[in-house]
């Protein structure tokens, strides 16, 4: 056999293992659609826009997903390209401990109510890296991650350092903690108290209380470092007149802690105006905080 035959062979050969590796890629690869985390993120999108805590673009979503679990339905190795992390200064926002942590994102410019239809289009799993994130599925069409990465990176962080189980940051604009805003006084021992007041369980599910923000501009590495400073000590955190983050472990609880503020600044807002006849008294507070084993802010209380 001559050398440019053998050299035909070879490539021959070659081409059929690629080939092959790539069809058993594909075959072993389940389909991205059907993951758990996807289908999580579209339920909860619509949900929340159901809410009417979402209006058009508002709000955004991270979600830390498990590698292991990513790479039955996605291949590490394929990256569809890198996105910058937008405004980020690096003296302010080190990622460094986050490093090739993989994320399901909502983008930038999407709507919450658009999601369940075109997960691809409207999500995206990115890889942190350094200064950028590598896209390995979804923006479809040229999207981009949330305006609001760096705040969700930075919470994260934040959050991780409390709780290493974390795996969940949310931000949306409920409407009567929106209201709420306007009419109470942004002092979070007082706004966590009136909170607990209306309703029996509040201080059992937010025992760490709200911490507040004042007004500050969105988007930024400022507001970002300003609310993971906050997370440190709270899983929720008031955007003076502009919304809520909220944090934890699953989605549902931190839905279900967001969803708790807003029945209460609900029920605030529905009686704030009428003459108060009944209340919950702080000692009934603290018994039904002790009775859950609650880790509660006993100092949002004011006893006797
Ligand atoms: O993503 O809610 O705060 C839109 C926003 C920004
Ligand atoms: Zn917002």
């Amino acid at each position: 056999m001559g050398f440019m035959d053998e050299l035909k062979g070879v490539f021959r050969e070659t081409e059929e293992g690629i080939n092959k590796a790539a069809k058993d890629l594909s075959r072993v690869l389940k389909d991205i659609k059907s993951a758990p985390f996807v289908k999580e993120m579209c339920k909860t999108a619509s949900n929340m826009y159901r809410m009417g805590w979402d209006e058009r673009n508002g709000g955004n979503i991270s979600y830390l997903l498990d590698e292991k679990e990513v790479a039955e339905y996605l291949d590490l190795n394929n990256v569809l390209r890198k996105i910058p992390l937008a405004g980020v200064n690096a003296a302010e926002f080190d990622v460094t401990p986050l490093i090739g942590k993989i994320f399901i994102v909502t983008g930038t410019g999407k709507y919450f109510k658009n999601i369940e239809d075109d997960p691809e289009t409207n999500l995206g799993i990115v890889r942190i890296a350094k200064n950028s994130v590598e896209l390995l599925w979804g923006y479809k069409g040229g999207g981009r991650t949330t305006s609001e990465l760096p705040a969700h990176l930075m919470c994260h962080m934040a959050r991780l350092n409390a709780d290493p189980e974390n795996r969940v940051v949310m931000h949306s604009h409920p409407t009567h903690t929106l209201a709420m805003n306007y009419v109470h006084e942004l002092d979070e021992k007082k706004f966590t108290h009136t909170l607990w007041e209306m309703c029996t369980e509040c201080i059992a599910v937010f025992p760490d209380g709200v911490g507040i923000l004042p007004w500050m501009l969105c988007g930024t590495n400022s507001i970002g470092v300003a609310t993971a400073k906050k997370m440190e000590e709270f899983r929720l955190v008031i955007w003076a007149m502009h919304g809520i983050y909220g944090a934890g472990k699953t989605m549902d609880e931190t839905f279900g802690l967001i969803e708790t503020v807003e029945k209460a600044a609900q029920i605030y807002m529905l009686t704030a105006h009428l003459p108060r006849i009944n209340t919950i008294k702080d000692e009934q507070m603290k018994e039904l905080a002790e009775l859950f084993n609650c880790n509660y802010r006993i100092d949002f209380l004011n006893l006797k």
